[in-house]
């Protein structure tokens, strides 16, 4: 008889998360590193009680209890005050951890578990693991309708939670307790498959939690879930080495993969030993040092001059790690040779495919050593790559214009600073160890233009979703991967309003963060788009309803320093551009999460990317300045390409066995 272990389903589940490990290049890690919770009776009385049980547990070990398995340690819990930022957290944790690690969430039936389809459709489109276990209704239903429960007239089956299948990687619920272990084990190769990774999810039944069983004991042996780093298939590798070499004026793009495949320095020794030029996507920023001669920067409607000069004429595209969303190929505008091609290098078949690519289905690293091997000898034209370090220095110029730091301080530091300039001051005075973290708003874009990442991993911007409240929920997680950098969160006005209650768990937890809020009062990003759209600062300003019966008031008297002290965090306040210096000097060197509010202007002092974005301009209106913008939309939709030629020529085929008439009729 094989050996068993009674527990609850849920005191299993805690058990069988604290002993799986990631390995990769040989090196292991505990793929799950805590778990996050908010408790309700879908779950205080199942995974609650074994989490707590876990805590007592790990304190009985603490103290040199023989019957606790310390080397497999227990799931530490984490508090935290909304369930959709506790999966933000989670990301940006694992996102700073290159996917190899990621933090659990639990929730209760519900609005707890509702609360959470946002985080997980940030962490699917990202591509990012992790791990969701929310409540779920009764699986006996004896207790007939139970708080909070979704009665479908079409099956009594459905719940709430099954919103978060589509937004899943996996779903799944444990109805018997039978069911768990091959639950488990799918859920943990989901987590640990770089090609198909994101949200997780097992949905727990609340009685179900609370079973007792006996599970065979190797249930929670360790287990080691190996990341892997697909090889090239040689033949593919063959002919993007071919296209590479054929090429003139080729151009790497580099996406998110590269950080995650931990391939930047394979990226940098490609990128010397051909003198091709490498781009950056929002999730691929920090590929390349921003000052490596090769650098040119970000690809796209928030790109630089450089990267977006070089991508109208490129005939050779070489994407390494990118989905190609719409902001790096500028809605499809971005590349005008009329015969660009593109090699895309891709763990993700998915990804490899786009603008009829040729898909190299690979790791990032595997691809990038396997290229530079092949491709030796050959270089791009020496004249097309200075010109490349050229347009870099043109748009160095520029942003140095737009931090506009002069002198030995910087700017005119009695004046209120423009968003430019707060950039400019935070990137001067931070170090290049340093991690900023931002999502939603105009800032992404402007951090993507002119942000200068020294650190492959300094740079953690959530551009896939650009979800308003992830910044300080995703810089806690971000800081808690990388305690010993300094982690700091831009946050404009409208995502702070969003979501700023995890400063409370900052606070409580002793994680220090430094918090940039820019408040202009509005939506200074959609106010922005608004007027290319001819729907001029519509619902974009925080003012009054007036008399005129419109939001045209005066602007609202929000506090958002005081609403962040009230949470606990230290705050300061800067008027000047020459008090943000101060501001900033002095909570980089605080011990204590602090905020540094400054004030903005709406518009934001950036300079052109020279660039187009598709969205849509209502086709007919009665405003004249809705009919011009449709006007003007209509000559940059004319730059947009399909890019649907196939990659290589059709050769006719050859029958083997050709019949009388040279086929099959
Ligand atoms: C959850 C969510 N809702 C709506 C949007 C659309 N949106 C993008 S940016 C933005 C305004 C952001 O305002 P703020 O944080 O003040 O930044 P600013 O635009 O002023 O720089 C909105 C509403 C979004 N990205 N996320
Ligand atoms: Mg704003």
């Amino acid at each position: 008889m094989s050996q068993t272990i009674t527990l609850t389903v849920a005191q299993a589940v805690v058990r069988f998360l604290a002993r799986q490990y990631s390995e990769r290049d040989g090196v292991q890690h505990r793929l799950i590193e805590g778990c996050f919770g908010i408790f309700g009776h879908g779950n205080i009385a199942g995974i609650g009680q074994a989490l707590m049980q876990a805590d007592l547990e790990r304190n009985r070990g603490a103290e040199g209890d023989p019957e606790v398995d310390v080397d497999h340690g227990t799931l530490r819990y984490f508090q935290c005050r909304n369930e959709q930022a506790m999966v933000h957290t989670a990301v940006g944790f694992s996102r700073m951890r290159n996917r190899l690690q990621t933090l659990a969430c639990t929730t209760s039936v519900g609005p707890g578990a509702t609360n959470m389809v946002t985080g997980a459709a940030l962490a699917t489109i990202n591509r990012i693991p992790v791990l969701l276990l929310p409540g779920d209704v009764f699986a006996t239903r004896a207790s007939g309708t139970v708080l909070q429960q979704l009665e479908s007239p079409r099956g009594y089956d459905t719940s709430v939670n099954d919103t978060l299948r589509p937004v899943s990687v996996f779903f799944d619920r444990v109805w018997r307790p039978e069911q768990l272990g091959s639950v488990l084990l799918g859920a943990m190769r989901a987590l640990t498959d770089p090609v198909n990774t994101g949200a997780v999810t097992v949905a727990l039944p609340q009685d179900v939690q609370a079973q007792a069983w006996d599970w065979p004991a190797e249930l929670f042996d360790a287990r080691v879930w190996h990341v892997a780093r697909p090889l090239p298939e040689v033949s593919v590798l063959r002919e993007a080495v071919a296209a590479i070499r054929a090429s003139e004026r080729p151009l790497i793009v580099a996406g998110g993969g590269v950080s995650y495949s931990e391939a930047t320095e394979a990226l940098r020794e490609l990128a010397e030993a051909t003198g091709i030029p490498v781009a950056e996507t929002q999730a691929g920023k920090g590929s390349l040092a921003w000052d490596h001669p090769q650098s040119v920067g970000a690809i796209g409607a928030t790109g630089s001059t450089a990267a977006n000069a070089l991508a109208a004429e490129a005939d050779l595209v070489v994407g390494i790690g990118t989905r190609w969303s719409d902001f790096t190929t500028a809605s499809m505008s971005a590349f005008g040779d009329p015969a660009v091609r593109f090699v895309n290098i891709n763990v993700a078949a998915l990804d490899g495919h786009k603008l009829s690519g040729l898909s190299v289905v690979a790791d990032a690293r595997e691809a990038l050593e396997a290229l530079t091997t092949e491709l030796v000898g050959w270089r791009a034209d020496a004249a097309y790559t200075h010109r490349a370090s050229d347009l870099a220095g043109v748009w160095d110029s520029a942003v140095t214009a737009a931090y506009d730091l002069g002198g030995d301080l910087g700017g005119d530091l009695g004046a209120a600073p423009l968003q430019s300039q707060v950039i400019g001051a935070v990137n001067d005075m931070s170090g290049p160890r340093d991690v900023v973290v931002c999502a939603a708003g105009s800032m992404p874009g402007d951090l993507q233009k002119m942000w200068r990442t020294s650190d492959a991993k300094g740079y953690q911007v959530e551009y896939g979703y650009s979800c308003m409240g992830y910044e300080i929920a995703g810089g806690l997680g971000v800081k808690m991967a990388a305690p010993d950098r300094e982690v700091i969160v831009m946050v404009g006005d409208g995502s702070y309003l969003m979501m700023a209650q995890e400063l409370v768990t900052a606070v409580q937890e002793g994680i220090k963060l430094v918090v940039v809020i820019v408040q202009n009062h509005g939506f200074a990003s959609i106010g922005a788009l608004s007027k290319t759209v001819g729907v001029p600062g519509f619902g974009t300003i925080y003012r009054y309803r007036s008399d005129t019966g419109r939001l045209d008031g005066d602007i609202l008297p929000v506090d958002l320093a005081a609403n962040a002290a009230s949470l606990g965090a230290e705050v300061l306040h800067a008027d000047t551009l020459g008090e943000l210096r101060q501001c900033l000097s002095q909570a980089l060197a605080a011990t204590r999460t602090t905020v540094v509010h400054v004030e903005c202007d709406l518009s934001t002092g950036s300079p052109s990317s020279r660039s187009w974005w598709d969205v849509p301009v209502a086709e007919v209106s009665t405003h004249p300045v809705t009919r011009t913008a449709r006007t003007a939309y209509e000559q940059q939709k004319s730059s947009q390409r399909g890019h649907l030629a196939p990659f290589a020529q059709f050769r006719p085929l050859r029958s083997p066995n050709p019949g009388p008439e040279g086929g099959l009729n």
